[in-house]
C-alpha cells in the first residue's frame, strides 16, 4: 500500500483549496489531495465556455475567511467572468500555497472503507493506492455533466462542445452556422455571448426559462476602494441572509400588495442583479402559487417586450413551471439576442431531437445542418459525482446501492454508513440555495472542527446515524414541500433533470442562516446524530422541527431575532406582541368589553345559552396581552360554537405573584356570577390558557373546585408547571428551539418575586388533585416544559380526573400565536374542538 494520509481531499475549486489550506495549516495534518483538473478552479476551471460568469456579486461569490485576501484582491466588475474567478482562484492558491498539496490530473478512481483499520484505501487513476484516516470529497454538485440522451454525437463531422469541458484555446465561431442545445443558465450565457460571432445560430428548446438581468457592470475603483474597507460588515450581513448575500429582505407578500405596488417592486428589483428578484420583491412568492404567479407573469411581459416577433416571445415564455422552481438564470442581452435575422429558436419540447448526425440535428419534424454543435445540456447533480469517487463504506456497501431511492446524508455533510467521509456541499446541504463561496466556508469550518474533535479524543470513527439522516431527510423534504419547487417539471433541483433518477429533495431549503443555526446546534451538542467509535449522540432538537417551524425559525434568524433571555423587559413585551403577525387573523364577531374585571367577551352569532371558554393569554407571567389573545379567541369561539372571555391579568415584575393568579381567579368567579347576561351558559365552562397562561389556568381549576364553581374542563396549553421540576426536557431543550431554560427561569422568576413557592404558583404542589375538572393538557415535543406537563397530566390521572394528553412533535414552545405560519397549529385547535365538545355533551348530560 502506497502513502498514508491523515486526510485525503478530492477537489480544487473553492472548496478543495479552502479545505486543504484549514486542515493542513489550521489543523497541522498530513493532507494530500487530488484533482481530475490540470489546475485549480474546479467549476470555473472546466466550464471556459463563451460567456460563463457568475451571477452572485463577486464581492460577495469569494472567500471571506481572510482579511488579506479580501482586502487584497479587487473584482473588475460586479459579476466576474470565469477567467477572472479562475484568476482569483489561482492567486488563492498561491497565497495559501496550497497547489503542492494536489496531484491534478489525478482522477479518484475507488475509495473503500477498511473497517479493520479504520481508514479509506483510495486508488486514482495512474495506478497509486493510498490510505488515510479522512476522505473530504469537494468534489462538488454541478461538476459531472448529464450524458446527452441523444445518439450519434460521436459521427457529427463539424466541431462538437461541450460547455463544461469547453477547450482551453480560443474557439472561433465567425462564420460559422453554430447550434446551441440547452437553455439553462448555461446556454443562456453562451447564446447571448456567441449571438454576434456566428453566422447562424440556432437554438433548441425544450423548457423557456425566467431569466432577468443580470445588471453586470465594471467596478470603479473609488467602489473597490469601498468594497475593500467595508467587507467585514458585507459579510456579516450576507451571513444573516437566507441565501448568503445581503440583499434587502422582501416587502411583505405579494397578495396583499395591490397590482400597482407589486409592479413598483418588481420594476424596483428587475435590473438589479442577483437574486433580488427573488428574494427582495416578496415574501410569499417562493411559497405560494398564486403569488409565484403574479412574478412568473410579470418576467412574461418583460419577455414580450423586448422579443419583436410574437410566435418566437410566446416560445420564450415559461407557463409549466413557476418562477424559480428552478434555478432561475441571469442574462445580458438575452432575449434581444433573438431579435437578430440569424438567430432562430426551434421548440424541441413539440418536435424533440432525436439524434446528432454526421451533418447537424435531426429532430422528429426536421434535420438541420451545422459547422458547430454545443452541448449546454446541464449536469447530473450533487449524487454523480460522489458516486464517481467509487465509494464503498462499511461492509462493503456500495454508494449506488445505499442512494438507490435518492440520495441521503446528514446535513449534507456525511452519509450514513461511510464513516470518516466527510462531504462539501453535499447532496441535502445548503448549497443550492446559498452563495457557494460562503456555503463552502461553513462547512468546510464545520468539518474541521469534527475533525479536530475526532482528533483530539483519539476518535476512530466519526459517522451519521442512520436515524439522524432519516430526521435531516424528512426535514429537507418537509421544507421543500413548502415551497413551489416540487412543482417543477424536469429541474436538476429536484433530480428530474436525468432519465431514471430519483426524484427527491437533493437539498436544504431552509436557508443559510437555520443551517448554520443547525449545524452550530449539532457541534454544542456534542455532534448529536452522529456516532463517535460507534456511540452515538442523540439527534439534537432543531434536526427534529416540524418543517414549516424550522422555516419560521430560520427567518427570525435571518431577521437578527437574539436568544429571548438576552432581551430587556421591552423587548420580551415587545417580542410577545409582534406573535401577533404571525397568527392567523381571526373571524370578526361581536366583541363586548368588560372593564371590572377587565376582559374581551368573543360572542359567535349562534343560538344560547352558549358554552363559555375563559382564555388567558401567555407571555411568561410577564409580557403578553389581551391583543395578542384576540385572534386566536376569536378563533376559538368560532370553531367551537362557545363564547370566550379573554381575562386580563397583571403582569410581574411591576405585579408579582400573586396577583395574576388572584386576577385569573377572580375573573373565573366573574363569569360563573355574570356570564348569562351575555348569553353564556355558567354550567359549562371551560377554563383555558397558552403557556403561562395554562399554568394560571390550571390553578384556577384547583381555586374553583375548592370554591365550589363547577367547571366543564381545563384545557393547558404547554403549561409550565413548576419552576424547580427536574426533568429531562429541561436539559434537552434547554437552548431551544425558540424558547430557552434560561428565559424560563427568568419569567419564573419575576412572576414569583421571591414569594415562596405553593400551589398557587405551581398546581402540582395541590394537597389533592381529585375532583379537578377534566383536563387537555397539550404538550410539543421540543419544549423544555414538556414533561412537567405531562407529569401534571399524569398526577392529574392519578387523582381520577378524566384527562386527555395530546403531544405535537416536531413543534417548540410558543408554536399557538404562530398559526399563519405553523398549518400544524391547527391540529391543536382540532384536539381543543374535539376536547370541548366533550365537555359540552357530559355538561348537558348533567344538566
Ligand atoms: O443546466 P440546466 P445548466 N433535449 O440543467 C436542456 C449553474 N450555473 O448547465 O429544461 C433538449 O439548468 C434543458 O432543457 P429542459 C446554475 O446553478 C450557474 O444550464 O430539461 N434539451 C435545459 O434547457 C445552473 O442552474 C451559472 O427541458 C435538453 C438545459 O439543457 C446549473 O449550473 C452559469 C435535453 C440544461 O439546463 C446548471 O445550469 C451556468 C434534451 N435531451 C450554470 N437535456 C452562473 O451564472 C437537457 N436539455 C453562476
Amino acid at each position: 500500500m502506497g502513502s498514508h494520509y491523515d486526510v485525503v481531499v478530492v477537489g480544487a475549486g473553492f472548496a478543495g483549496l479552502y479545505a486543504v489550506h484549514k486542515m493542513r495549516d489550521e489543523l497541522g495534518l498530513d493532507v494530500q489531495a487530488f484533482e481530475a483538473a490540470g489546475g485549480v478552479g474546479g467549476t470555473w476551471w472546466w466550464n471556459r465556455y463563451p460567456g460563463a460568469r457568475c451571477d452572485f456579486e463577486s464581492i460577495h461569490y469569494s472567500y471571506s475567511f481572510s482579511e488579506e485576501i479580501q482586502r487584497e484582491w479587487e473584482w473588475s466588475e460586479r459579476f466576474a467572468g470565469q477567467p477572472e474567478i479562475l484568476a482569483y482562484l489561482e492567486w488563492v492558491a498561491d497565497k495559501l500555497d496550497v497547489r503542492r498539496a494536489f496531484r491534478f490530473n489525478t482522477r479518484v478512481t475507488s475509495t473503500t472503507w477498511d473497517d479493520k483499520a479504520a481508514r479509506w484505501i483510495i486508488c486514482t487513476d495512474d495506478g497509486a493506492t493510498c490510505t488515510a484516516r479522512f476522505v473530504v470529497s469537494c468534489v462538488g454538485g454541478l461538476s459531472v455533466a448529464k450524458e446527452p440522451e441523444f445518439p450519434g454525437s460521436e459521427t457529427f463531422r463539424g466541431e462538437l462542445y461541450r460547455t463544461s469541458s469547453w477547450p482551453h484555446e480560443p474557439v472561433d465561431l465567425t462564420g460559422k452556422r453554430v447550434a446551441v442545445i440547452g437553455t439553462g443558465s448555461t446556454g443562456i450565457q453562451v447564446i447571448q455571448e456567441i449571438a454576434n460571432e456566428a453566422a447562424e445560430l440556432t437554438v433548441f428548446q425544450r423548457t423557456p426559462n425566467f431569466a432577468a438581468p443580470l445588471g453586470n457592470e465594471p467596478v470603479d475603483l473609488a467602489q473597490r476602494r469601498w468594497n475593500a474597507e467595508h467587507h467585514a460588515e458585507l459579510r456579516a450581513g450576507s451571513r444573516q441572509h437566507m441565501i448568503g448575500v445581503p440583499y434587502d429582505p422582501p416587502s411583505g407578500p405579494a397578495l396583499a400588495a395591490t397590482p400597482d405596488e407589486r409592479r413598483r417592486i418588481f420594476d424596483k428589483y428587475w435590473d438589479r442583479g442577483g437574486f433580488r428578484l427573488l428574494v427582495s420583491t416578496f415574501s410569499d412568492v417562493i411559497f405560494n402559487q398564486q403569488a409565484n404567479e403574479t412574478i412568473a407573469e410579470y418576467i412574461r411581459e418583460r419577455i414580450r417586450e423586448r422579443v419583436k416577433d410574437p410566435a418566437t416571445a410566446a416560445l420564450l415564455c415559461p407557463t409549466d413551471h413557476p418562477y424559480a422552481s428552478k434555478r432561475p438564470p441571469f442574462e445580458t442581452g438575452y432575449y434581444e439576442a433573438y431579435n437578430l435575422p440569424h438567430v432562430h429558436l426551434v421548440d424541441v419540447r413539440s418536435a424533440p431531437i432525436e439524434a446528432i448526425t454526421p451533418t447537424g440535428v435531426r429532430t422528429s419534424s426536421k434535420s438541420y445542418e451545422f459547422d458547430v454543435i454545443i452541448l449546454a445540456t446541464g449536469f447530473d447533480v450533487f449524487t454523480r459525482p460522489l458516486l464517481n469517487l467509487g465509494l464503498r463504506g462499511r461492509d462493503g456497501l456500495k454508494l449506488e446501492d445505499r442512494w438507490a431511492n435518492g440520495p441521503t446524508s446528514y446535513l449534507g455533510v456525511q452519509i450514513a454508513g461511510f464513516p470518516n467521509l466527510f462531504v462539501i456541499n453535499g447532496p441535502k446541504s445548503a448549497v443550492a440555495l446559498y452563495n457557494v463561496p460562503l456555503a463552502t466556508e461553513d462547512n468546510v469550518n464545520f468539518v474541521a472542527a469534527a475533525l479536530a474533535r475526532a482528533i483530539a479524543d483519539k476518535t476512530a470513527t466519526f459517522e451519521a446515524t442512520y436515524e439522524a439522516e432519516e430526521a435531516w431527510g424528512r426535514l429537507c423534504e418537509g421544507i421543500l414541500n413548502l415551497t413551489v419547487i416540487p412543482h417543477s417539471k424536469g429541474s436538476w433541483y429536484m433530480g428530474e433533470n436525468i432519465p431514471g433518477k430519483a426524484r427527491a429533495a437533493y437539498f436544504f431549503a431552509g436557508g443559510a442562516p437555520l443551517y448554520r443555526a443547525i449545524c452550530a446546534e449539532v457541534a454544542h451538542v456534542g455532534y448529536g446524530g452522529f456516532a463517535l467509535d460507534r456511540v452515538s449522540a442523540p439527534i439534537p432538537p432543531m434536526v427534529r422541527l416540524d418543517p414549516a417551524a424550522a422555516l419560521l425559525l430560520g427567518s427570525m434568524l435571518a431577521r437578527g431575532m437574539k436568544p429571548l433571555d438576552e432581551l430587556n423587559l421591552d423587548e420580551v413585551r415587545a417580542v410577545a406582541e409582534s406573535l401577533r403577525e404571525l397568527q392567523l387573523p381571526g373571524p370578526a364577531m361581536r366583541v363586548e368589553t368588560v372593564e371590572a374585571p377587565r376582559a374581551r367577551i368573543y360572542i359567535p352569532d349562534r343560538a344560547g345559552p352558549l358554552p363559555v371558554i375563559v382564555f388567558y393569554h401567555g407571555g411568561g407571567w410577564i409580557s403578553g396581552s389581551l391583543d395578542l389573545a384576540d385572534a386566536p379567541c376569536r378563533r376559538l369561539a368560532d370553531e367551537n360554537g362557545a363564547m370566550v372571555v379573554s381575562a386580563h391579568y397583571r403582569l410581574a415584575p411591576e405585579h408579582s405573584f400573586p396577583a395574576a393568579t388572584d386576577d385569573t381567579f377572580a375573573a373565573l368567579s366573574w363569569v360563573w356570577k355574570h356570564v348569562s347576561a351575555y348569553g353564556g351558559d355558567p354550567g359549562r365552562i371551560v377554563i383555558m390558557g397558552e403557556s403561562a397562561g395554562a399554568n394560571l389556568a390550571a390553578v384556577a381549576a384547583i381555586r374553583a373546585r375548592d370554591a365550589g364553581i363547577p367547571l366543564a374542563g381545563q384545557v393547558l396549553i404547554y403549561p409550565p408547571i413548576d419552576p424547580e421540576a427536574s426533568t429531562a426536557s429541561r436539559t434537552e431543550f434547554a437552548d431551544g428551539p425558540f424558547f430557552t431554560r434560561a428565559i424560563g427561569e427568568k419569567m419564573w422568576g419575576a412572576y414569583l418575586g421571591g414569594a415562596e413557592l405553593t400551589e398557587l404558583a405551581a398546581p402540582s404542589r395541590a394537597s389533592s388533585l381529585a375532583g379537578l375538572a377534566p383536563a387537555l393538557v397539550l404538550t410539543l415535543e421540543l419544549d423544555m416544559s414538556r414533561d412537567e406537563a405531562e407529569d401534571y397530566a399524569g398526577a392529574l390521572a392519578s387523582a381520577g380526573v378524566p384527562v386527555r394528553l395530546h403531544r405535537f412533535d416536531g413543534l417548540f414552545h410558543g408554536v399557538f400565536n404562530m398559526s399563519a405560519f405553523i398549518p400544524r397549529v391547527r391540529e391543536m385547535y382540532a384536539s381543543i374542538g374535539e376536547f370541548v365538545a366533550t365537555c359540552k355533551e357530559q355538561i348537558t348530560e348533567v344538566a
